[in-house]
């Protein structure tokens, strides 16, 4: 008799484990199935996310947070709203005057390698910032110091990228501009890719530096022209495309040596592609560029007239599938990530 009360406390014991486990399995269950719903309600999805949004980077060498932090952190924030709400306008710019970096170099919300996402809000692209470079500091001083606030108050997720020329070779924009798109790729997940020269500066804030439903031309004003467009076709200066545009169009050329014809050759390539362009208006557009002379190691291309009307029969082959650099150095900053390549010489004729 005893061993069987024995025997009936032990299955009794054993049935409440069992309830008891039920029942925490069944609450964890409800808690969670709730949470989702709320997830759901609290996150807009943006309008009109671009695609690889939501792609890994490669590799994450620095502060960038990696797509499941990012998730975590779009349960708690909005996106941020389609035009940002702390925008100036008009800006005055003026490069007579000195500027110094001692402000930016101290502002926390920057972290290494210039890269910037604010705080209130989930930015609705993650924009690369590629500039092309060799030998002109004095500019990238006057561009960190007016640019970053603006990328600030545009409330991007943005990180800036100069692309340094090895030697002293004949410049190459348009392949410092390449190389400049497979790095900062390694170093974060951008979907999108603002390509800009070292000299010019807009001079208003609601022209936005992201990428839009077609690749965008924004320098469309500049002072060196009269605020006009030297020509209408013109796509140089500072222009926006998304990864997929960008792909598309397998890149830019990587064979003008010299100043001249890459940005009209990658105008060629947006066409072809079935690609329009857009602009800003052209008060939003205006932009100035610091006067300068033409550098030593950049003449004018002899061949860019001849390589543009090739354009449709050189694409396919001259571009981001045809890229061989190697990188001299890579270094991040407080205000900007600075790699120097070795990206070879023109082919001599
Ligand atoms: N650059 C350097 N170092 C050089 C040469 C060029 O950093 O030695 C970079 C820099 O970012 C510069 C950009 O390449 O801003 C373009 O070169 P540039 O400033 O000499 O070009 P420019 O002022 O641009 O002449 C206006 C071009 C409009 C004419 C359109 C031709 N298709
Ligand atoms: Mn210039």
């Amino acid at each position: 008799m005893a061993e069987f009360h024995g025997s009936f406390g032990l299955l009794q014991r054993t049935c409440a484990l069992l309830v008891a486990a039920c029942v925490i399995h069944l609450s964890v269950v409800i808690v969670f199935y709730m949470r989702s719903f709320d997830i759901v309600a609290r996150i807009p999805l943006p309008q009109h996310e671009p695609t690889g949004a939501r792609e890994t980077s490669a590799r994450n060498r620095s502060a960038p947070d990696t797509p499941e932090v990012d998730a975590e952190r779009n349960q708690t924030l909005q996106y941020c709203p389609e035009t940002p709400p702390r925008l100036e306008g008009p800006l005055h710019v003026d490069f007579s005057r000195p500027v110094k970096l001692d402000v930016l170099m101290t502002d926390a919300r920057l972290s290494l390698g210039g890269h910037y996402r604010p705080s209130e809000c989930v930015s609705r692209q993650k924009v690369a910032l590629i500039i092309p470079f060799r030998d002109r500091e004095l500019h990238l001083t006057y561009w960190l110091f007016y640019m970053h606030p603006i990328l600030q108050r545009q409330q991007l997720d943005y990180g800036v990228y100069v692309i340094e020329q090895n030697g002293d070779e004949t410049f190459n924009r348009a392949k410092l501009l390449n190389v400049g798109y497979v790095e900062a790729l390694k170093d974060y997940h951008y979907d999108c890719f603002v390509f800009s020269d070292i000299d010019i500066i807009p001079i208003d804030d609601r022209n936005l530096y992201k990428c839009y439903d077609q690749p965008r031309h924004l320098s469309v004003a500049m002072d060196k022209f009269g605020f006009n467009l030297p020509y209408n076709h013109y796509f140089g200066g500072v222009s926006s495309l998304s990864k997929e545009q960008y792909l598309k169009i397998n890149g830019f050329s990587n064979n003008y040596w010299g100043w001249g014809g890459e940005d009209d050759d990658i105008y060629n390539r947006l066409l072809l592609q079935g690609m329009s362009i857009t602009r800003p208006d052209h008060n939003i557009g205006m932009c100035k560029m610091i006067r300068h002379v033409r550098d030593k190691l950049n003449q004018p291309n002899p061949q860019r007239f001849t390589q543009i009307s090739y354009t449709r029969e050189t694409m396919e082959k001259d571009g981001i599938n045809s890229l061989s650099y190697s990188v001299v150095s890579w270094e991040k900053n407080r205000l900007y990530t600075k790699i120097i390549v070795d990206i070879g010489k023109p082919p001599h004729l």
